[in-house]
């Protein structure tokens, strides 16, 4: 499907480094080595909503990753997913009494919207899950054959994938048994469904129901595919067996993650399908995780109409570390504003200190893991700063668009 446009990106003089990042299957922050193109996979949206400031400091997060590895020098080839058919859509749909392609297809193209006001560069490969069917019809075919997937015997025409199959299962997460039992009966696993071989098996195809939508599934009979299987056949078609960066929400970390990485690894032979397993942390309201099924959101959208600069919202989502579960509230967001001003006050001065050893700054502290936190103070102390330094200004503003997506 279409993405979005893309924002201008300067070119910043010197040259960037190598970025490390938290790879949650080894516990370790380490060096990101692209060897050609750096290949990186994001879990995108379920377009049932319109999206709110935890998909923003998501999306934000990984344009972080992006920003850095070009400004390094490396050819970047970004691939995100949009979930167009899922079993909350068709929820929402039919509890609104509303289409489901046609919520799925507003929604995303609000998303859009709200990503390129954000300054988020686009991905390369922007794919929905209904237009990958065929493909992942053909994967799931070949796990069938292979013996790593089978059909349950209760007429359901439902197929399942035999977490067995894969021998580093659990390697991404690196939870035990009971942690995983738990998150995958909260996230949308159904560990209690007789007649599956292990309580985790996640589905792969679910067979056509009465009222639900459903494809031509060839051998597997008409049905739809489940969502782990989705984002492993989107990535491994369009970034190959081996990736650099696979992403999201903290909270995909367990099943989705896993589960995306053993069902590609089970097709593929090679492990580990990603060297980086990278996870920002939750965005909250009032305590609690925001989320579609809460309902505790504040939309992006909302935000913009009235009025809130998107370069606000992208600096206060970034004064904290993408790493840490961090509360919004409106004193977060005023303090996003207040820094915008002061950085835009200060560049727009005939001159400033010296803006190299601040390139430098900036470079060294996004390159540890996003120190973002640090990066912010780091601009806070040169806009505070006097000089006389005419170039300044400009290479400031530069690197500040470049290297953290904010136009001043
Ligand atoms: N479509 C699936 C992924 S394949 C999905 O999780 N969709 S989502 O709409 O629920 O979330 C989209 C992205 O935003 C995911 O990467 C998810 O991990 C992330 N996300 C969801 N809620 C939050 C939140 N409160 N804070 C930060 N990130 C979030
Ligand atoms: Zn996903």
């Amino acid at each position: 499907m279409d993405s979005w446009l893309a924002p201008e990106l300067p070119t910043l003089p010197g040259k960037g480094l190598k970025l490390s990042l938290f790879d949650s299957s080894s516990g370790q922050v380490r060096p990101t080595e692209p060897s050609g193109a750096a290949k990186m996979y994001v879990c995108g949206i379920t377009p049932y909503d319109a999206a709110h400031l935890g998909h923003a400091a998501t999306m934000i997060t990984f344009d972080l990753i992006n920003r850095l590895w070009r400004d390094a020098g490396h050819d970047v080839n970004y691939v995100s997913n949009v979930t167009d058919i899922d079993d909350p859509l068709l929820e929402r749909a039919t509890r609104d009494g509303q289409d489901w392609i046609v919520l799925g297809m507003l929604e995303t193209a609000l998303f859009r919207e709200d990503m390129e006001a954000l300054r988020i560069l686009p991905p390369d490969h922007y794919v929905g899950a209904v237009e990958s069917i065929p493909a992942i019809v053909t994967e799931i075919e070949r796990l069938v054959a292979s013996g790593a997937a089978y059909r349950l015997e209760d007429g359901t025409g439902d197929v399942y994938f035999d977490v067995t199959a894969a021998p580093a299962f659990g390697y991404e997460s690196r939870l035990d048994r009971a942690a995983m039992l738990g998150f995958f009966a909260e996230r949308g696993g159904d560990p209690e469904r007789a007649g599956k071989r292990d309580a985790l098996d996640p589905l792969l195809w679910r067979g056509v129901r009465a009222g639900e939508p459903s494809w031509d599934g060839r051998s597997l009979g008409d049905g739809r595919p489940g969502w782990h299987i989705e984002c492993a056949v989107i990535a491994l078609s369009l970034l190959g067996d081996r990736i650099d960066v696979q992403g999201g929400g903290n909270d995909l970390l367990f099943p989705h993650h896993e589960m995306s990485a053993a069902h590609a690894e089970c097709l593929t032979g090679t492990h580990p399908f990603a060297t980086h397993y990278t996870h920002a942390g939750m965005i909250g309201l009032d305590g609690e995780k925001m989320s579609k099924s809460k309902g505790n959101l504040v939309f992006v959208s909302k935000l913009r109409g009235i009025g809130v600069d998107p370069m606000a919202i992208r600096l206060a989502l970034l004064a904290d570390h993408y790493r840490t579960d961090r509360q919004w509230t409106d004193t977060v967001g005023k303090a996003g504003e207040d820094r915008l001003d002061r950085w835009r006050s200060a560049v727009a001065r005939r001159s400033g200190a010296p803006a190299e050893p601040l390139v430098q700054a900036l470079r060294e502290l996004l390159t540890s893991d996003l120190d973002t936190t640090g990066a912010l103070a780091a601009v806070d102390a040169w806009a505070e700063a006097d000089g006389t330094d005419e170039s300044a200004p400009a290479l400031v503003a530069a690197a500040v668009d470049a290297l953290l997506g904010v136009k001043l």
